[in-house]
């Protein structure tokens, strides 16, 4: 009997990704969208459009703001395993809309909790989409595991320490087979152009190919453990695949600076870069033509920022045998390759 799956956010990167996974993998995969004035599909009408899923890939319009509209979902599609990737999941954001981000990200997931207690006919399985920025500031050269106590730093990571707890929580109190997934920066060629990542790849390929000017950037001296959205979602599937519910942090090992990243991502575009000044007046220059690329911009900086995130993913390596088959060099070029297609 085939398996039915429900995400939450099927239309951001990670959804894309493994809603395909799921699909090869011969589940069952029902997806919620929201309505929106303009097409926000893109990253899943290739799968939409695949005839060999016409029988197992299922849209549905819904927001986790709307508790009717999670009731429906859940009780229509009777699914074995949600996974809740579905957020206001932007940081820098999350200090302008803290009302609206601790709704979708902390109550949403309470809405889908409550559903899930309440329908008697199966045990649904819940994937929740948690993330190391719950961690916030700790300690410089330490990594973070699934004993590292949180610290939030924004409306958004606060938002997710109440959908961790409240996951907790509903597996204490209820028996819901609930898990959290502790997932540390995840990129890919489909990340959310906001995202720093995304950003810098796109900018670099466009200033190399004389379409754009200057890229502006905020703190580029934090430092994160990235990477790919690809292999994480693997380790979400594997996380509901468990005799026991219980909480993972999913992480490279490895941490790097924006800084970093951007030398890395000029160098194998052969864009040569020099760096000079500091605080708000540092610039990356073109070395040949002395031109100013990359400038400094306080608007980007948060209130509060992490500087720092590296991830301690031995309990996932040993209980899940998961393991990451890309590294941050892999990543890069695949980012470059599609933005250079
Ligand atoms: P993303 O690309 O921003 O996707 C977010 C998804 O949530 C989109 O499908 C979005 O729909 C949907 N959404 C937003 N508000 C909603 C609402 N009110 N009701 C229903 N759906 C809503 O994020 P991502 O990078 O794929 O991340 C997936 C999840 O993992 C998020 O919960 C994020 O917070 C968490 N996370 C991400 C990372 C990372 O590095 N990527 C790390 C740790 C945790 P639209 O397309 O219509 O906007
Ligand atoms: O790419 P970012 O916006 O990712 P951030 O804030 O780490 O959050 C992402 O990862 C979290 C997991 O740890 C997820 F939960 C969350 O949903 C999201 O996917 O910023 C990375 C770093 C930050 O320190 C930021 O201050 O880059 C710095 N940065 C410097 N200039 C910038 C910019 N970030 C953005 N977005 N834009 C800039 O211009």
């Amino acid at each position: 009997m085939k398996k039915t799956a429900l995400i939450f956010g099927i239309t951001g990167q990670d959804g894309s990704y493994l809603a395909r996974f799921l699909l090869k993998k011969k589940y069952i995969v029902h997806g919620v969208i929201r309505r929106s004035s303009i097409i926000n599909t893109v990253r899943i009408d290739e799968i939409y459009e695949e005839p060999q899923y016409r029988k197992s890939f299922f849209l549905h319009y819904g927001d986790l703001l709307d508790t009717g509209n999670v009731n429906m979902m859940i009780n229509n599609v009777k699914p074995d395993e949600v996974y809740n990737l579905a957020a206001q999941s932007h940081v820098a954001v999350s200090f302008q809309m803290p009302e609206y981000t601790s709704d979708i990200d902390g109550i949403g997931v309470l809405r889908i909790l409550e559903s899930i207690k309440n329908f008697k006919n199966k045990k649904i399985k819940f994937y929740q989409a948690g993330t190391s920025e719950m961690f916030g500031n700790i300690k410089k050269n330490s990594s973070m595991n699934e004993k590292t106590i949180f610290y939030p730093r924004s409306p958004y990571a606060a938002a997710k320490v109440f959908a961790h707890h409240i996951s907790v929580n509903y597996r204490e109190a209820y028996n819901v087979f609930a898990c959290n997934g502790i997932l540390f920066n995840h990129e890919s060629p489909v990340r959310g152009e906001t995202f720093v990542t995304k950003k810098i790849v796109k900018a670099l390929c466009r200033i190399k190919n004389g379409k754009q000017k200057k890229l502006y950037l905020g703190n580029i001296y934090s430092k994160r453990d990235w990477g790919h959205a690809e292999d994480y979602v693997v380790a979400m599937w594997k996380i509901l695949q468990q005799k026991k519910p219980e909480d993972f942090v999913i992480a490279s090992g490895k941490t790097y600076s924006v800084k970093y990243f951007i030398n890395k991502v000029a160098k194998k575009i052969n864009l040569n870069i020099k760096w000079t000044g500091s605080g708000l007046n540092e610039k990356a220059k073109l070395t040949k033509e002395n031109r100013t690329i990359i400038e400094i911009d306080k608007r980007y900086f948060r209130p509060t920022e992490v500087d720092y995130l590296l991830g301690d993913a031995t309990k996932a390596r040993k209980l899940l045998n998961w393991k990451p088959s890309h590294t941050l060099d892999s990543l890069i070029s695949e980012m470059i390759k599609y933005e250079e297609k």
